[in-house]
């Protein structure tokens, strides 16, 4: 499906730029990326994009940034989950068409990625465009016995957990953790006639009322949510990748499952380097999310004249891995940082530019530390509003620095 339009990335072509390490929840430490493929799981769209999602899709752009600061071709994937139960459920309680909700917010989405500056990706992919690829994968699971199919007339197709050598390499959470999650998380622990309460869907077969697809061999139905992943990254980025990110919502069971899937299609593990998540953001106490309905959407902030710079900065003042809240105070401190930054860029000298260059690319460089990042910003421009510094390059490698590499035009 087509992406959005291109953010305007000039190349730094000064100092010297620094390699990423970033953290992997399966060795559950910080450590040097390899290679510069990146798949990250995309919007469910049946509501607009509200901040949290917009922190997540922040913390990847960095890494793009990072990676392409440091001369490496990025191959990024990005797919939207245009049929599965939440978007049906949404458009069944508003009686509306479920493909004309999910085009609308998907569509909102791009307008806001845009206005974000958040570089988009190589590939953006639906689910349903990618129904035959799945279903073609799926049949190859159910004929070496990975897959199997319920014998209570559905058609439901689940996958068999006891054959994923690795599983829960990729969260470490114990099996009682594992139920828990995958019930609050879109799994159905309690179905009966699954070999294993964990065993995920890969297939739903057809249902009155519900939209479905041909299946060849499978019998028409729909995919399931992690194999939907699982297909899409591989059949774009090859069999193993650099990075597979998300919200820290999606730990387990979506990327456990989407791995071992994808470890079963391929016979190679790990299928990600680094299983890397941004923390969750909240509001008034709780985590933002469609189902709570507790959102501050990218739109509203919009439409109210909110600079889409300060809203960067202010997802950037604190690290990607915590979870935090979105505030008013929040925004406003971003608000008033960004003026303070645009003022000291237009000074016509400062300290020592290269310096603020070489502390921005060391403190992203080291998991994404924005705040560290942000601060060596700030300590440069309040010294040239003091009228210290006398490198007139300064504010033209300050501004060039923070336009590249944390993407925000001042
Ligand atoms: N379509 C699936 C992924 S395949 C999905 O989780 N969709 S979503 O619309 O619920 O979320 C889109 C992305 O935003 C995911 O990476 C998710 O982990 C992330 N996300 C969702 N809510 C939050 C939040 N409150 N804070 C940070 N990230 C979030
Ligand atoms: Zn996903």
């Amino acid at each position: 499906m087509e992406s959005w339009s291109p953010a305007n990335v000039p190349a730094l072509k000064i100092g010297e730029p620094v390699p990423l390490s970033l953290y992997d929840a399966s060795r559950q430490s910080v450590e040097p990326t390899e290679g510069s493929s990146m798949y990250v799981c995309g919007i469910t769209p049946y509501d607009a994009t509200h901040l949290g999602h917009a922190a997540t899709m922040l913390t990847f752009d960095l890494v793009n940034r990072i990676w392409r600061d440091n001369g490496l071709y990025v191959e990024y994937v990005q797919n939207v989950t245009d049929i599965d139960d939440p978007l049906l459920e949404r458009a069944q309680r508003d009686s509306e068409d479920w493909v004309v909700l999910a085009m609308r917010e998907t569509a909102l989405f791009r307008e806001d990625m845009e206005a974000l500056r958040i570089i988009p990706p190589s590939f953006y992919v639906g689910a349903v465009e990618s129904i035959p690829t799945i279903a073609e994968q799926v049949a190859g699971l159910l004929d070496r016995d990975i897959a199997y199919r319920m014998d209570d007339g559905t058609g439901d197709l689940y996958y068999d957990l006891s054959k994923a050598p690795h599983f829960g390499y990729e969260s470490h959470l114990t099996r009682l953790e594992m139920l828990d999650f995958f019930a609050e998380r879109g799994g159905d622990p309690g179905r009966i006639g699954k070999r294993d309460e964990l065993d995920p869907l890969l297939w739903r077969g057809a249902r009155e009322g519900e939209p479905a697809w041909p299946g060849g061999a499978l019998g028409p139905g729909r995919p399931g949510w992690h194999v939907e992943c699982a297909v899409i990254a591989q059949t774009l980025l090859g069999p193993q990748i650099a990075v597979q990110g998300g919200g820290s919502d999606l730990l387990f069971p979506h990327h456990e499952m989407s791995a071992a899937h994808a470890e079963s299609l391929s016979g190679k593990a790990p299928f990600a380097r680094h299983y890397t998540h941004a923390g969750m953001i909240g509001l008034d106490g709780e985590k933002m999310s469609k189902s709570k309905g507790n959102l501050v959407f990218v739109s509203r902030l919009r439409a109210d004249h909110v600079d889409s710079m300060a809203v960067r900065l202010a997802l950037f003042a604190d690290h990607y891995r915590t979870d935090r809240e979105w505030t008013d105070e929040l925004l406003k401190t971003a608000e008033q940082r960004l003026a303070r930054w645009r003022e000291a860029a237009a000074a016509r000298s400062g300290p020592d530019g290269l310096a603020v260059l070489a502390a921005v690319r060391a403190a992203l460089s080291r998991d994404l530390d924005t705040p560290a990042a942000l601060a060596a910003v700030d300590a440069w421009a309040d010294a040239a509003l003091a009228g210290d510094g006398t490198d007139e390059s300064a504010p033209d490698i300050v501004k060039n620095a923070v336009d590249t590499l944390l993407g925000i035009e001042l």
